[in-house]
C-alpha cells in the first residue's frame, strides 16, 4: 500500500468513528467547544505526550507485542531520556546521597531466543522515585537521577541496586488530570521500572516491570500492566530479625527481585 493510501484509509476511518461517535451521543455545540479548547490546552500544557501515551499507547504496544518471539514488550510512556549515564553492572542507580525510598536490587540475564546470555548488552533502565517523581520531568529529584545504561557482565547478567518506585499519579493540575477528574476516572499507575534493552544484532526491546501486591495492578489508567510483566518482590531479612528490631544494620527495607530478557534477532 502507498503511503497515501494508508494515510487516507486510516485517518478517513479515524475520523467517521469519531463522527459515528458524535452522533451516537448527541454531542453539543458546547461540548464541541470545550473539548476544543481541552485539546488547545493539552498543547499549551505540554501534556500531547503523556495524554496519549496514557490513554492509546498501549493498543499499538500490544500490536507490535504479537511480532516478537522473545520477551513482550510494555509501552514506552513520556519520561524516557535518551543519553543516560553508562554504568558496568553490578552498580547502583545515580541517586541523591538521602534518596529517600526502601532499597532494591534488581537483577537478571538478556539472553537470545536461544538461550544464549548476551555479555555487553545494554539496560537501559529508568524510573520514578519513592514519591512518584522522574527525573527531568519533576523538580525535586535532580537531572539523572535514577536513569542509567548498565551494561551486563561476561555472563550476560545485570544487578542494579536502586529503590522501589512509588506508584505514578498523573498531576491533577494539567489538563490530563482535569479530564481524569472530569470523568471521575483516577489517576494512578502502579509502580513500574522502565527499560529498553539492546544488543548488537537484536531487536530493541522497550517494557516495564511491575511489583506483586502493589496498587493499581488490576486497573492502571494506562491500561498497560501484563501479567507476566509483575514481579514477585523478596524481602531481604535483616541480620537483626531475630529481635525483629529494625533499622540496626541498614538491610531492613531491601527487596529483590529478578527478571531474565530475551531479544528476538532483527
Ligand atoms: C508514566 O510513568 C508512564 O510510565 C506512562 C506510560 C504514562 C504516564 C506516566
Ligand atoms: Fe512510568
Amino acid at each position: 500500500m502507498t503511503t497515501q493510501q494508508r494515510t487516507a484509509e486510516v485517518l478517513g476511518d479515524i475520523f467517521a468513528a469519531v463522527n459515528e461517535r458524535i452522533v451516537k451521543h448527541s454531542v453539543t455545540y458546547e461540548e464541541y467547544q470545550s473539548a476544543k479548547d481541552w485539546l488547545i490546552r493539552i498543547g499549551e500544557a505540554g501534556e500531547w505526550p503523556l495524554f496519549l501515551d496514557v490513554f492509546f499507547e498501549h493498543t499499538v504496544e500490544n500490536l507490535a507485542s504479537q511480532r516478537r518471539s522473545g520477551s513482550t514488550g510494555c509501552i514506552e510512556g513520556p519520561y524516557y531520556v535518551p543519553g543516560a549515564r553508562q554504568l558496568d553492572s553490578p552498580c547502583t542507580l545515580p541517586q541523591r546521597p538521602d534518596e529517600p525510598g526502601e532499597k532494591l536490587v534488581f537483577s537478571g540475564t538478556v539472553r537470545d531466543l536461544d538461550g544464549t546470555p548476551l555479555p555487553g548488552s545494554i539496560v537501559d533502565i529508568w524510573q520514578a522515585d519513592a514519591y512518584g517523581y522522574y527525573s527531568h520531568f519533576h523538580p525535586d529529584p535532580p537531572d539523572g537521577n535514577l536513569r542509567a545504561n548498565v551494561r551486563t557482565d561476561e555472563h550476560g547478567r545485570f544487578e542494579i541496586t536502586t529503590v522501589l518506585p512509588a506508584p505514578y499519579e498523573i498531576p491533577k493540575e494539567g489538563p490530563t488530570g482535569a479530564m481524569i477528574i472530569a470523568a471521575g476516572w483516577h489517576h494512578w499507575r502502579p509502580a513500574h521500572l522502565h527499560m529498553m534493552v539492546r544488543a548488537p544484532g537484536k531487536r530493541p526491546l522497550t517494557s516495564q516491570l511491575f511489583f506483586a501486591g502493589g496498587n493499581y495492578l488490576d486497573d492502571d489508567v494506562a491500561g498497560a500492566v501484563k501479567p507476566e510483566l509483575i514481579l514477585r518482590l523478596d524481602r531481604l531479612d535483616g541480620q537483626d530479625g531475630q529481635d525483629g528490631q529494625d533499622g540496626q544494620d541498614g538491610l531492613d527495607g531491601h527487596y529483590a527481585a529478578g527478571y531474565d530478557f530475551r531479544l528476538d534477532p532483527v
